[in-house]
């Protein structure tokens, strides 16, 4: 009698652990379901640009749901410029320093080939990452896909009535709806950079990891730049911006791009550091970081 009461219990438990199994199974599709419909317009957008059904499919499905907040930290207002003064202290003139030393023969090969000055690659690999120890954690596919869907009133709604009423009055309706367009067009282009990316060079995006505003790798490079500049420093058949070789050659091949090797005046090297970052404080913080290391190689 108490072996049959315990194997009905044994059997109440196994249909009860099917039974959550099963719900969990349905909540889930269930979740996919809903996301997906909230992307629908984008994936559909994708598609009829020319990207497979099922890799826009796989990659949009498998996102995490749209990251509202995320847009709405970048909507807020009264922000002062970031900080970049400690940058300039004499431990990080030493850590740039070092870092040129540590990779000597690659900046050999990258000055030989690209004519860059190591003393600034090393700034801005200092600036922008630490020499790649804050990279970013978020999805940028994510990322994104959520500035993508501002192009539809519903959703810049809900950003809109999660900033606070100071913030609404700052922006003024109009002016809001304006800047969150201009960055859905801005997303969407990184969003058919990532997708050329995976077609093309068989990355895989939906495992990219980067800032909150989508910046991939030591060199915090946007998906346009890693497709437009991006380059094999190691020659190991791919372009991995978190490998040091890869970042300095494709930061190598960006600044060159935009003159750097014409660059003689200061306002000039200006001008090619502002095409890196549209910030006058970080191109001065990156333009002093090099004259200060280069002064102690001598
Ligand atoms: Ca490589």
């Amino acid at each position: 009698m108490l072996k049959q009461v315990v194997v009905a219990g044994r059997q109440n438990c196994i249909v009860l652990l099917l039974a959550i199994l099963i719900a969990m199974f349905f909540v889930g599709a269930g979740c996919a379901k809903a996301q997906g419909d909230t992307y629908r317009h984008l994936e559909l957008k994708l598609v009829r640009a020319g990207f497979s059904r099922p890799m826009v499919d796989r990659a949009l499905r498998s996102a995490p749901p749209p990251m509202f907040h995320l847009v709405c930290d970048t909507m807020r207002t009264g922000l002062g410029p970031p900080s970049y003064a400690h940058f300039l202290a004499p431990s990080e003139i030493a850590a740039a320093r070092r870092f040129i030393e540590d990779h000597r023969y690659c900046f050999q090969e990258e000055k030989a080939e690209y004519g860059v000055d190591p003393a600034v690659i090393s700034a801005i690999l200092l600036v922008e990452t630490d020499f790649g120890t804050f990279t970013g954690k978020t999805p940028v596919l994510a990322v994104f896909s959520s500035f993508a869907i501002m192009d539809r009133k519903a959703n810049r709604d809900r950003v809109w009535w999660s900033l606070s009423p100071q913030d609404r009055k700052n922006w003024g309706r109009k002016a809001f709806d304006k800047k969150l367009i201009e960055r859905s067009a801005w997303a969407y282009r990184q969003l058919c950079a990532l997708f050329e990316l995976e077609e093309t060079r068989a990355m895989s995006v939906a495992s990219l990891r980067g800032s909150v505003m989508g910046a991939i790798g030591w060199p915090q490079f946007l998906p346009t730049s890693l497709v437009k500049y991006g380059v094999d420093g190691n020659g190991d058949g791919r372009i991995d911006l978190n490998e040091a070789p890869d970042a300095i050659f494709s930061i190598a091949n960006y600044l060159r791009a935009y003159g750097w090797c014409q660059a003689k005046t200061f306002p000039q090297k200006e001008a090619v550091i502002f095409g890196y970052n549209h910030s006058t404080p970080y191109v001065l913080t990156v333009l002093g970081i090099a004259k200060r290391t280069s002064e102690e190689l001598r």
